[in-house]
């Protein structure tokens, strides 16, 4: 496998960071996760908006341009014949000392990676997940603004753990005031009476791509959207709730702490705009080749 580092494509073995890099001492970094459809990078320019912002936000200095950057990912799908697959794109704060102090850190470190993708098995879709809401508060905006993609995922990885413990392979996350935000690696809607809801980034959500894309089919198609400031109740008493994100794209959810949502099926409009994405995702993007 050829893999982006810094500023060229080198072999998986010579693909090394240092132990004294901050995204490894400190999480001091922040990164993407993008799919490629079809021989095309899909929502390449959305991603690469949203790596900068992050990067600005914790005042991290990428030093490349978002038009090189851009190039670089097609580069390393193309280096590594992928067509069809998960694109992870990492910027750290780069090699410093032992200690905290980010302005002593050189050079941000750029690693790409392009591999083929891990998807949740097909049974889960067809059944729908069972998720269950944890006890690990979603980031306070003033601490770490749940909006950063930051490479400090510890918040999400605790929600995980929690999840995994009791059962299930993904959660619901609420922010400090007992609003919903998210799923550890996902964001959240539900349909009630053909209405679409989910949580405005203030509450604790990251803007998804997947998230933002869905909302515009939706529109598209003639549903209401909104965003909305959520209780665990409007979940539980939703005819539909789903998930979405770059590696799950929309997955239903038909069970929260044991209160089924709606039929305990996937509902008709999940299923609609998951097969409406599914068409968007493979007939969008940049091209590889
Ligand atoms: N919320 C959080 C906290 C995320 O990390 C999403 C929502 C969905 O956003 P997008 O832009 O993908 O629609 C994410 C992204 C994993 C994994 O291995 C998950 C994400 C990113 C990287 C890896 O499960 N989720």
């Amino acid at each position: 496998m050829k893999i982006f580092l810094s500023d060229k494509l080198v072999d998986e073995k010579d693909a090394v960071v240092s132990v004294f890099d901050h995204g490894l001492l400190y999480g001091d970094g922040v990164f993407e996760g993008i799919r490629a459809y079809n021989g095309r990078v899909f929502l390449l320019d959305e991603h690469i908006d949203r790596l900068y912002d992050s990067a600005k936000a914790i005042a991290l200095e990428i030093p490349m341009t978002k038009e090189a950057m851009s190039q670089a990912v097609v580069d390393t799908c193309k280096a590594n014949d992928i067509a069809d697959g998960y694109i992870r794109l990492v910027v750290t704060r780069g090699v410093g000392t032992l200690g905290l102090n980010p302005y002593l850190c050189e050079k941000a470190e750029i690693i790409i990676i392009a591999a083929k993708i891990q998807l949740y098995p097909q049974e889960l879709y067809d059944s729908g997940l069972k998720i269950i809401t944890v006890g690990t508060v979603r980031n306070h905006p003033e601490a770490i603004n749940p909006r950063i993609k930051s490479l400090n995922y510890l918040n999400n990885i605790l929600a995980k753990i929690e999840a995994i413990n009791g059962g299930c392979m993904e959660c619901l996350m609420l922010n400090h005031k007992g609003e919903v935000a998210e799923a550890s690696g996902d964001n959240v809607f539900a349909v009630k009476n053909g209405v679409l809801s989910t949580p405005p980034s203030t509450c604790g959500a990251l803007e998804g791509m997947t998230r933002n894309k869905v909302m515009e089919l939706a529109c598209k198609t003639g549903y209401e959207v909104r965003e909305a400031v959520m209780a665990r109740y409007d979940l539980y008493v939703a005819d539909e709730v789903f998930l979405t994100g770059t590696a799950a794209e929309i997955i239903s959810v038909v069970d929260i702490d044991k209160r089924q949502i709606g039929d305990g099926k996937p509902g008709a409009i999940t299923t609609e705009l998951s097969a409406l994405y599914a068409e968007y995702a493979r007939s969008q993007g940049t091209p590889i080749e």
